[in-house]
């Protein structure tokens, strides 16, 4: 017995000198100390044994049992330590590599546009205020003078909601809002988009204004033309000029297209200019007395200025972009080109 003993001893040792992995060693437990295992079976033999045999057997088979949990208890740790040592390596992060970069967005041109004008205007002492998009007849047409028979305010020009309700089809009621709420001195600047049925290559049906509004005592052009002689400085670079030249709005008495030198040639006359050496790019003027005094401003007591800025107008010619349904294709690889 004391031969099989140590021959199962030996069978046990060379079984685990082999065994790699956690799921043979469990095997191996399961082969020599289980319910039907080798060294349960010895036990099983003890009823064949005489009664006094039996203890000296128990403790025999006892001490087996003892020695083989030890052993694959060692082995047990030995495979653990290799299994966890396999498992870093396959799962080892190399800390060295680069990063993935996130693919970044872009503003789009006209954003650029505005907020580069924000910028300028603030520091002017400018305030941004921006009023709402759906107006009435009376704020967007009545008050800014505009008459009942005027183009704009036909079905074919403006997307009307009701009879009296409408797409703002400029930013001027945001300035209206600021002149019927506030007292002066008034120096806004309203940006925003506008609602206007045209739809080709340089008119979108929402297109973007930015416009200003300056109302207090003794203004006059030329406080106008000094502030945007400033803006359009900023915006096209400081070698050119401006110029104004006679206009008309209903909103404003005097008023005045403004046309910059052209800053593709410098005024000698080029393509972007049509050979004029002059670009326009704004429209402006004294505000109209009829439109200070809808809004409650008394206007023997204060004068005012305003112009308003086509912001897709500057960034179609400061990029050079051919058609102003480019700006609203949603189309990446145009918006990407203004980074
Ligand atoms: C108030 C009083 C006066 C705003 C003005 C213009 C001239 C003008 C155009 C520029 C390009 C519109 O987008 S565009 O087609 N705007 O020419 N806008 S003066 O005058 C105002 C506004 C509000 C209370």
């Amino acid at each position: 017995m004391a031969k099989k003993f140590s021959e199962i001893l030996q069978e046990v040792k060379e079984k685990l000198t082999s065994a790699d992995t956690s799921k043979i060693l469990t095997e191996i437990k399961v082969d020599f100390l289980g319910k039907n295992g080798v060294v349960t079976g010895l036990l099983k033999g003890m009823r064949d044994l005489a009664p006094e045999e039996r203890p000296l057997l128990g403790q025999q088979v006892n001490s087996l049992r003892s020695q083989i949990e030890e052993l694959i208890k060692n082995r047990e740790e030995a495979v653990k330590q290799r299994e966890l040592q396999k498992k870093f390596q396959d799962e080892a992060i190399d800390i060295t590599l680069p990063g993935k970069v996130g693919e970044l967005g872009t503003l789009h041109p006209i954003t650029m546009v505005k907020n580069d004008l924000i910028d300028a205007f603030s520091g002017l002492g400018f305030v941004v205020y921006e009023g709402p998009e759906i107006e009435s007849d009376v704020v967007n047409f009545q008050m800014l003078n505009i008459p009942e028979d005027h183009p704009a305010r036909d079905m074919q020009d403006t997307f009307y909601i009701t009879d009296s309700i409408l797409l703002r089809t400029h930013t001027s009621p945001g300035q209206v809002h600021v002149m019927t709420s506030s007292k002066p001195p008034i120096k806004v600047m309203c940006p925003g988009r506008t609602y206007r049925s045209d739809d080709d290559a340089t008119h979108s049906p929402i297109f973007h204004q930015i416009e200003g509004l300056v109302v207090d005592k003794n203004l006059s052009l030329c406080d106008l033309k000094g502030t945007l002689e400033e803006i359009l400085k900023h915006i096209f670079g400081k070698d050119i000029k401006t110029r104004l030249r006679p206009s008309y709005f209903p909103f404003t008495e005097p008023s005045v297209e403004v046309d910059v030198s052209c800053f593709e040639c410098g005024g000698k006359g080029c393509k972007l200019c049509k050979g004029t050496g002059w670009i326009e790019v704004l429209g402006a003027g004294m505000v109209n007395r009829k439109v200070l005094k809808n809004c409650g401003i008394d206007p023997d007591v204060y004068t005012g200025y305003a112009f308003g800025i086509g912001l897709e107008r500057i960034a179609m010619l400061k990029y050079h972009i051919p058609d102003i349904r480019m700006f609203f294709d949603d189309d990446l690889r145009f918006v990407k080109q203004f980074k």
